[in-house]
């Protein structure tokens, strides 16, 4: 059996920052990766287009100003082969890769009450049981492929790729008559690209999408220095601010300006501020006639995108608020549809009905393809962490104690499971967030909890019961008075047929959510039991 103080699982962002930042402080430290490489969504993702859409410099790690200075972004949002140099980087720079296992996947993890720790089993290339005074789960948000099982899916003799497990070998698609399945965040990324190498292109979409322009651009000399002068101060920005993308909320109501002025800071907002899109006006996600008046202002967008206004009507999202499905941001997507190799199959007028062997028919024809990209998603949020068995006290398993819907104490701890923490998880600001900056907010915050159970010389940290049912119930109730709940979405465990239905991620925003940490810090870090 390998002892370690603390056993990481997954080896993208989090994982990586959590290796460096308790290595440091002289935890004897080691992460388990089931890929074969790091950099966790960022080393799966590998579809044509897949790029961030959160800011270079601010989807990046910020505990290093020299890390900071010398890593040159070419873009304001990066690629997936950039983050992925960047992730390579980053693990060279600090010494990562030495205690990282790859190929090595936990399938098991049980806690022993007697002597506090986990023992923890791994299959693969570093297959074996692990004694761990810790368990840290950094296995990512969007990190198991929704694969859809549909009907006569082996029939069919072309090829079927995902985007969330896109082959690492070149795909060749030119000359091809593809299909992809799904038009969420990965196919808008996808289909404007693939529009421009394949033969023909058949997008199946069953919800529209309010999606905003990127506005990428290359990153000049002089817009390097100009961040890179003032690093630490965007930083703080970010930090304080609700979404961790610096940006200031606007304090107007959507409502209460006038129309004219309204209008004009939509069209400043959509010429420049991506994802912040959403912070036009404060009550966007609270009111909903404020979020009308986004949503119209997208789908007015979108009828001057497209110019076949049929197939505009069907691109127009409608029936859910702007927000409440993260919106994907775009470079392309809409126009993608004005050319004459790309049609569109609206699912809720003609139905999926089956794969066959040359295609896909609907209701309305068949449709022959050479390949099918699903783009079609992820168990979200819990998927990963539910997919090896975790038995804490008493023999139940995590699986168990969330049977309607996972259970966090503040998104770190989980009642009944001492020593396990979570990274960015359900409960925390997590996919409502710059994810990264969560990741290391949370990697910070539980250095400081494990310092202040190490002062009073105990073992065990564990959420009390009472705290975790405190931290849903607020969790539920901050979201259930904004509109985000009006969605079927990922966020409240829509995607995936069966899944509970309860809104997972924390709406309170980073900068509030960041306060409660301190908070329970300052309180000797409350809800928590020490042993
Ligand atoms: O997945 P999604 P994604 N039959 O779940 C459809 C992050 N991300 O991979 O809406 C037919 O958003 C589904 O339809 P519906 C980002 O956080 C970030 O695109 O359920 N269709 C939807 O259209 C993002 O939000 C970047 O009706 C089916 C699509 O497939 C998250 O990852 C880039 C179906 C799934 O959309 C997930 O994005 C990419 C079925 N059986 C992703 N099942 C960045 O830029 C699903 N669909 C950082």
């Amino acid at each position: 059996m390998r002892q370690v103080d603390m056993l990481v699982v997954g080896a993208g962002f989090a994982g990586l920052r959590t290796l460096h930042t308790f290595r440091e402080r002289g935890l004897e430290v080691a992460v388990v990766e089931a890929n074969d490489g790091l950099g966790g969504v960022w080393y799966v993702n590998r579809y044509p287009g897949a790029r961030c859409d959160v800011e270079s410099y601010d989807y990046s790690l910020s505990f290093s100003p020299e890390l900071e200075q010398e890593w040159r972004w070419s873009e304001r949002y990066a690629t997936q082969p950039e983050i992925l140099r960047y992730v390579d980087h980053v693990a060279e720079r600090f010494g990562l890769r030495r205690d990282v296992h790859l190929s090595t996947r936990m399938t098991r993890a049980e806690y022993d009450e007697d002597a506090h720790h986990w023992t923890v089993t791994t299959e693969g290339d570093t297959a074996g049981t692990w004694s761990a005074r810790y368990l840290v789960m950094a296995t990512g948000q969007l990190s198991v492929t929704k694969q859809p099982q549909l009907e006569g899916q082996d029939d069919f003799r072309g090829r079927i790729l995902h985007t969330g497990a896109w082959p690492h070998e070149p795909v060749d698609l030119s000359g091809q008559r593809v299909g992809v399945i799904g038009t969420g965040s990965s196919g808008t990324q996808l289909i404007p690209v693939l529009a421009r190498e394949v033969d023909h292109l058949t997008v199946f979409q069953r919800t529209p999408n309010f999606s905003i322009p990127a506005n990428n651009a290359p990153l000049s000399d002089e817009r390097d220095a100009e961040v890179k002068a003032t690093y630490s101060e965007r930083r703080e920005r970010a930090r304080r601010s609700p979404s961790g993308l610096g940006f200031a909320p606007n304090k107007q109501s959507a409502v209460e300006v006038p129309e004219d002025e309204r209008r004009a800071l939509y069209e400043e907002q959509w010429k420049t501020a991506g994802f912040g899109f959403l912070l036009a006006f404060y009550d966007l996600m609270l009111d909903e006639r404020a979020n009308d008046t986004a949503a119209d202002f997208i789908r007015a967008k979108i009828a001057e995108k497209v110019d076949d206004p049929a197939t505009a009507e069907r691109l127009m999202p409608r029936g859910y608020p702007f927000g409440a499905k993260r919106p994907p941001v775009d470079s392309g997507y809409f126009e993608a549809f004005n050319r004459d190799n790309v049609d569109l199959v609206d699912m809720r007028d003609t139905p999926l009905e089956r794969i066959t062997e040359k295609g896909i028919r609907t209701t309305a024809e068949e449709i022959e393809l050479d390949t099918i990209v699903f783009a079609t998603g992820f168990d979200a949020m819990t998927g990963a962490l539910l997919k090896p068995e975790i038995v804490g006290r008493g023999g139940r398993t995590l699986r168990e104690h969330w049977n309607s819907g996972p259970r966090t104490y503040l998104g770190v701890g989980v009642s009944g499971f001492p020593n396990l923490f979570v990274i960015a998880g359900p409960g925390s600001p997590s996919l409502l967030s710059n994810v990264l900056l969560s990741i290391e907010a949370h990697v910070d915050w539980i250095a400081g909890l494990l310092d202040h159970a190490a002062a009073q010389g105990a073992d065990e940290i564990e959420a009390s019961a009472q705290a975790e049912v405190d931290w849903v119930d607020h969790v539920n109730e901050r979201a259930a008075a904004t509109l985000y709940p009006k969605a079927a979405s990922y966020y409240m465990g829509a995607e995936v047929p069966g899944k509970p239905r309860v809104f997972m991620p924390y709406v309170g925003g980073v900068r509030g959510y960041r306060r409660t940490l301190d908070q329970v810090a300052g309180n000797d870090y409350e809800g928590f039991v020490f042993v």
